[in-house]
């Protein structure tokens, strides 16, 4: 049987660029039994690592997500198109995760700065803000669908845009 333990075979594997399709498959979830936002991928359509005034940027894109008040950051991923698989637990505890997700590039030096990447198809914002519901498995707000499910924005209508893939993934045990 295929179904090692902790691995997703993802619907929308077969949508992706052949060149990546590789990457993809070989992410084996490392949480199991519980809901966790998986942030797939991440590029960016503008350029985030424009060299400032003082230093030279470099693409070190990073994600700030909260649920329920909890911030996590992730590690940076040092790609214009990186397929990190950031997996962010959410709220095991109680029925909904109120969940806010950013994305920055991280700026050094005197131009400390930070980029914030727009991934909101809406002008005026740049964030996704979204609620799971545990016992529906569905999910609200900038993203909706349900879980197992991942969706895709594409950033617009203010500078530094991106594109996101990410979705809520629960693993059986
Ligand atoms: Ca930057
Ligand atoms: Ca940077
Ligand atoms: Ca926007």
């Amino acid at each position: 049987m295929k179904s090692a333990k902790g691995t997703l075979a993802l619907g929308a594997t077969a949508l992706m660029v052949c060149a990546f399709a590789q990457q993809s498959q070989d992410y084996v979830a490392s949480i199991v039994g519980k809901p966790y936002l998986l942030i797939q991928r991440i590029g960016q359509l503008d350029n985030l690592a424009r060299d400032a005034r003082f230093t030279k940027d470099r693409t070190d894109i990073y994600a700030i997500v909260t649920v329920n008040g909890v911030k996590t950051e992730t590690r940076p991923a040092s790609s214009d198109d990186a397929w990190p698989n950031w997996e962010i637990p959410l709220d095991d505890h109680t029925r909904l995760s109120h969940v806010h997700v950013r994305i920055m590039d991280a700026d050094r030096g005197l131009d400390k700065n930070a980029d914030q990447g727009d991934i909101n198809p809406l002008g005026g914002e740049k964030d996704l803000d979204f609620t799971y519901d545990r016992e529906t498995g569905l999910l609200s707000g900038d993203l909706y669908g349900r879980t197992n499910q991942i969706l895709e924005r594409i950033g617009a209508g203010d500078n530094d845009a991106c594109r996101i893939r990410l979705g809520v993934m629960k693993v059986r045990l």
